[in-house]
C-alpha cells in the first residue's frame, strides 16, 4: 500500500506486497474449486494485475494467489487489501474467513481466534463478469477491467484493543479548528486508557478515558491557531497522531472548507475555477496496478498543463495517488464506480446494497484528503428516467450522510431531461460537441443550449463540464486535420477552453475526457470508434507521450491565470 507517509509507529504492521505464489485456474466455479489441490505453478507480484502480464495477457477467470503469513501472536488481526478485481474470497489456513465485491476499494479481513504463527494465506481472485457476485462490474463499460490484487496488501497486529479509524473535518478556517472523530474496537471492555492526540508533532491533548463498551466512537475539537490553510494554491498539510492505550494512527489531513454558492465552486470562501482531467488509473504494462513513479509522474504533467483538477473516472482512486494530490493542490472528484446503468440496475436491491457498500469504503479510505473537495456515483446512467430517481436519492443520501462536508454531485449525459439533478449541490454534464454528431463550429452553440436548458431551474448551482473531448492516434499528424488527427484534437479542445471560460463565465469547472489513453472493452457498444482497442481521448497516450493536445491545453490553461 506504501502511503506517502508512516500511517503507524505503535502498531505491528507487516507488509505484504512482494511474489506472491500464483495458478490461473481459469472457468473453474470458486465454490467448488478444491482449495488444498489447487497447484501453484507460477509467481505473481502484488500489486499487479496478472492480465497486463504477457503470460496471462486478456485472460479472464478465476485465479488463486497464496503467501504465508506472520502471526505476530493469537490477539486480532486484520488484513487489508487495497483493491482486488474484482471479486475475491480470502482464506487463512483453509478457513474461509471472507468473500468481498467490487475492485478500487481498500476492505479490511479480521482474523481472529487463529494462534501465534506462520498461516497459510490463500485469496481468490475472480475477474470474470458476474452480476450475481459482482454487480457493481459489466463488461459494457469502457474501459479494460484489469484483473488480480491490483493494490496492495498489509496485516496489522491489532493487540487486545484498537483504533479503528479516525476521521478529521474542518469546523471552521478562522480560527482553525478540527474536529477529530476516534473510533475504536477490543475484545474486550478496555476500561481506563491513555488518549493523546498531537498535530504536527506537538501534543495538545492528552486525557484518560474509560472505555466500558467493546467499540464506540469518541470525538474531540481542537483549535490550531497557527495552522496554515490547505488551497490549491498553498496545498499545506498537517499530521495528526493518535494514540489511545497501546495502538495510535497517524493521518495527514489539511485545513479548508468546500461550499457552493451563487454558481462558484468555494475553498476557504475563496472562489476556485476548477481546471483539469478525467483521469483512468491504467497503464498497459500495469493495468490498474500504477506504480508510484508513474503516478508521479502523471501529476507532474497534470500540473505542468496549469490543472488543479482530476475527477478520478470512473472508480475511488488509489491512496496514493490521493496522497499526491493533496501534495500538488489538485482538487479531485471521488467517483463510486459506475457507467451507464439504467433501470434495470438502478431498481434492483442487489445492485444499490453493493453500490451503498463501494460508497462506504471509498468515503472510509478519502475521508481525510483535503484533496478530495467533491464526490460522485453513476457515471452517465439513467438520471433522466423517473424510474431510476429512488437510486439516485438513496446513494446520494448516502453519500450526504456519510460525510456533510463535501458537496455531490453526479455525471449526467441528458442535461435536457435530467429529473435527479435537484439532488445534486453542483450540476456535471458530460457532452460531446465537434466529435459525436457536429462539427467544432457548434462547439458554442451546442453548450449554450445546455446551459439554457440547466439555469431556469438551477440557475444558482456550479457547473461543470465534466466531459468533453476528442479522439486522437499518437503521431497521426497531417495537413487535412480530419478527426483523429492530433490537431483534430487540439483544435476542438482550444475551442472548448476559449468558449467555457474567456467568451462565457457560467462554469465553475472543466474535466476534460481525458488525460491518458486507455484500453478498453471489446465488448463496449462503440468498439468500432476505438482505434486498437483503445479510448484515444487521452492528451497523452497510454504511455503518457503527450500529443499536440497537451501543449495547446497548457498555453489555454496558463493563459487563464
Ligand atoms: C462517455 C463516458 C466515458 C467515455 C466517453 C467516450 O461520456 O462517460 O467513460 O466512454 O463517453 O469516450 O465516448
Amino acid at each position: 500500500m506504501h502511503r506517502r507517509y508512516r500511517e503507524h509507529d505503535a502498531r505491528v504492521v507487516m507488509d505484504l506486497d512482494g511474489i506472491w505464489d500464483f495458478a490461473f485456474l481459469g472457468d473453474v466455479d470458486p465454490e467448488t474449486v478444491d482449495v488444498a489441490a489447487i497447484r501453484f505453478d507460477d509467481r505473481m507480484a502484488v500489486p499487479g494485475c496478472f492480465d497486463a502480464t504477457p503470460a496471462y495477457a486478456s485472460l479472464r477467470g478465476l485465479v488463486a494467489y497464496r503467501r504465508e503469513i506472520l502471526l505476530q501472536d493469537a490477539t486480532p488481526h486484520r488484513l487489508w487489501l487495497a483493491g482486488v478485481h474484482h471479486w475475491c474470497r480470502v482464506l487463512l489456513d483453509g478457513e474461509h474467513l471472507q468473500d468481498h465485491a467490487g475492485g478500487f476499494t481498500r476492505f479490511a479481513v479480521d482474523v481472529r481466534g487463529h494462534k501465534a504463527g506462520t498461516a497459510e494465506l490463500v485469496v481468490l481472485v475472480d475477474s470474470r463478469f458476474d452480476y450475481e457476485r459482482s454487480p457493481l462490474h459489466h463488461e459494457y463499460f469502457d474501459w479494460y477491467q484489469f484483473g488480480g490484487i491490483a493494490r496492495g496488501a498489509e496485516l496489522h497486529r491489532l493487540g487486545s484493543q484498537w483504533i479503528d479509524a479516525v476521521q478529521v473535518v474542518t469546523q471552521s478556517i478562522s480560527p482553525p479548528e478540527i474536529q477529530v472523530t476516534i473510533s475504536h474496537g477490543a475484545v474486550a471492555a478496555p476500561g481506563e486508557l491513555g488518549l493523546t492526540l498531537s498535530v504536527d508533532g506537538k501534543i495538545l491533548l492528552t486525557e484518560g478515558v474509560n472505555l466500558t463498551t467493546f467499540s464506540g466512537t469518541m470525538v474531540r475539537t481542537m483549535t490550531l491557531p497557527d495552522a496554515t490553510l490547505w488551497s490549491p494554491a498553498s496545498p499545506n498539510l498537517h499530521v495528526l497522531d493518535v494514540r489511545l492505550g497501546d495502538d495510535d494512527v497517524r493521518t495527514r489531513f489539511g485545513i479548508r472548507q468546500v461550499t457552493v454558492r451563487d454558481q462558484q465552486i468555494l475553498i476557504n470562501d475563496e472562489p476556485v475555477k476548477l481546471l483539469g482531467f478525467n483521469r483512468h488509473a491504467a497503464h498497459p504494462e500495469f493495468g490498474h496496478a500504477i506504480p508510484e513513479m508513474v503516478m508521479i509522474s502523471d501529476v507532474q504533467q497534470l500540473l505542468d498543463m496549469g490543472c488543479n483538477f482530476v475527477r478520478g473516472s470512473h472508480y475511488p482512486q488509489d491512496a496514493r495517488f490521493l496522497d499526491l494530490c493533496d501534495e500538488a493542490g489538485i482538487c479531485v472528484w471521488s467517483e463510486a464506480i459506475g457507467w451507464q446503468h439504467t433501470a434495470e440496475h438502478l431498481t434492483d436491491p442487489h445492485f444499490i446494497d453493493a453500490q451503498l457498500a463501494g460508497i462506504d469504503e471509498m468515503v472510509a479510505a478519502d475521508f481525510n484528503h483535503p484533496a478530495v473537495i467533491m464526490r460522485g456515483i453513476l457515471n452517465e446512467s439513467h438520471s433522466h428516467d423517473p424510474a431510476c430517481r429512488p437510486g439516485y436519492e438513496t446513494l446520494l443520501g448516502h453519500l450526504r450522510d456519510l460525510d456533510g462536508s463535501r458537496p455531490v454531485t453526479y455525471a449526467s449525459n441528458h442535461p435536457f431531461e435530467d429529473v435527479c439533478l435537484d439532488l445534486v449541490d453542483i450540476l456535471s454534464v458530460n457532452c460531446y460537441p465537434g466529435w459525436y454528431g457536429s462539427e467544432i463550429e457548434r462547439i458554442p452553440d451546442e453548450i449554450d443550449r445546455i446551459v439554457a436548458a440547466l439555469d431556469p431551474e438551477h440557475a444558482e448551482k456550479p457547473l461543470i463540464i465534466s466531459e468533453i473531448g476528442a479522439g486522437a492516434i499518437y503521431g497521426w499528424r497531417d495537413w487535412n486535420g480530419a478527426r483523429w488527427t492530433e490537431s483534430y484534437q487540439a483544435r476542438l479542445l482550444e475551442t472548448v477552453i476559449r468558449h467555457l471560460f474567456v467568451d462565457r463565465d457560467r462554469v465553475a469547472g472543466l474535466a476534460i475526457w481525458q488525460f491518458c489513453d486507455c484500453r478498453t472493452s471489446e465488448a463496449v457498444r462503440k468498439i468500432l470508434g476505438r482505434p486498437g482497442g483503445f479510448n484515444n481521448k487521452g492528451v497523452v497516450d497510454a504511455y503518457r507521450r503527450p500529443k499536440q493536445a497537451y501543449d495547446a491545453v497548457k498555453r489555454a490553461f496558463h493563459a487563464l491565470k
